[in-house]
């Protein structure tokens, strides 16, 4: 969809509703959406007319540049942006304005300024957020090509990965890896977690040598024109003991077992109790600690979320990760995720690499 295109779906999907007739984005990964570019400081979406940007000088040449679609306007230096966005919502008589996000301080100078030209003010995040669920074309190709960057870094990780290598020089080796193949960057600070450590969910990276027979969790995700992806695997420099093949083979189970049963309108706490399940049934319940997985797209973590609690079904067009895991506080633990794209008859995996716990026999 072209930008102009999703600002129309956004226009006829919440103004119908008629709770608001103006629409003020300020989210970065929102306006992006919407826009196709960065650099804009606010969207406003009148009911009556015509979207409008504005942005500071340091962006002002790139967004005109860029944003031929949209009227770009510049906040001057002696403008202050909410009483710019409260005149320009006024000339488009809107009555009731709803904004995305913004932070306590921006809100309290938006409705004191909004005030004043007698427009009321009322936070809404939802269209946007529920707008970006079902991805485009345009940007399953983006997710896609995200997903392969990351499945190359997790390839190179398992090649490299030794006994004696530093957690933080794998990581650089994934991430240098994934630059060189045409990544942007990394969608979130890379986990390379070996031993107890990686019986921490959000486990980071440290100096510390991997040592034979340490369970390592790589979490990694590397980003292609704004897009992201999500990916993780478990492995065992060495022989892995039984215990660790146990649980390795019983979320390995878990994933195969939910990426079977995903598919349009499933509901997301069932696609997490398909996962759950599993690992209950084995004994390490209480040890999986997070839920099944949540949407990926412009920002690595987005809707629809796979929770126990989450109300969202789920569509073909969703892209979401599916990473159950299991942690042993003090001992260690085992993840393993993918990102996939829900299609009428199933998924497609957008990131692969294989399972091994022992890989190539190292
Ligand atoms: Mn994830």
């Amino acid at each position: 969809m072209k930008a102009l295109e999703k600002i129309k779906a956004l226009k006829e999907y919440a103004f119908e509703l008629q709770e608001f007739d103006g629409y003020l984005i300020f989210n970065q990964a929102n306006l992006l959406y919407l826009t196709g570019f960065q650099g804009v400081s606010s969207l406003l979406i009148p009911k009556n007319g015509e979207p409008r940007i504005n942005v500071y000088g340091v962006n002002y040449e790139q967004a005109k540049s860029k944003g031929n679609k949209f009227r770009v306007e510049l906040v001057k230096p002696h403008e202050k942006l909410m009483s710019k966005i409260a005149k320009q919502t006024k000339e488009f008589e809107v009555k009731k304005l709803a904004v995305d996000t913004l932070n306590i301080k921006g809100w309290q100078t938006l409705k004191k300024e909004v005030e004043k030209q007698k427009i009321t003010l009322t936070a809404n995040n939802d269209f946007v957020s529920n707008l970006r669920k079902v991805k485009s074309e345009a940007e399953i190709r983006l997710l896609r090509k995200a997903g392969e960057l990351t499945s190359q870094g997790m390839r190179i990780a398992i090649e490299l990965l030794s006994p004696g290598i530093k957690e933080q020089e794998l990581a650089g080796e994934i991430e240098y890896a994934m630059r060189k193949k045409g990544g942007y960057g990394t969608a979130f600070e890379t986990v390379v977690a070996s031993g107890a450590a990686s019986a921490f969910p959000h486990g980071d990276q440290s100096n510390k040598e991997i040592q034979r027979g340490d369970l390592v969790v790589i979490d990694i995700g590397a980003t292609y024109k704004y897009y992201c992806s999500d990916m993780t695997r478990t492995l065992v420099v060495g022989n892995p003991s039984k215990k660790q093949k146990q649980i390795h083979k019983i979320v390995k189970s878990a994933q195969e077992r939910t990426l079977k049963a995903l598919k349009p309108h499933l509901k997301a706490m069932d696609a997490d109790a398909v996962a759950r399940k599993t690992i209950q049934d084995a004994g390490y319940g209480k040890h999986f600690v997070h839920s099944l997985g949540h949407g990926v797209g412009l920002e690595v973590h987005e809707l629809p979320v796979l929770s126990s609690n989450s109300k969202e079904t789920l569509n073909a067009g969703n892209v979401v990760t599916v990473e159950p895991g299991i942690y042993l506080v003090g001992y260690g633990g085992v993840r393993i995720e993918d990102t996939v794209l829900i299609e009428i008859d199933g998924v497609e995996k957008l990131t692969e690499a294989p399972y091994d716990l022992r890989p190539m026999n190292k």
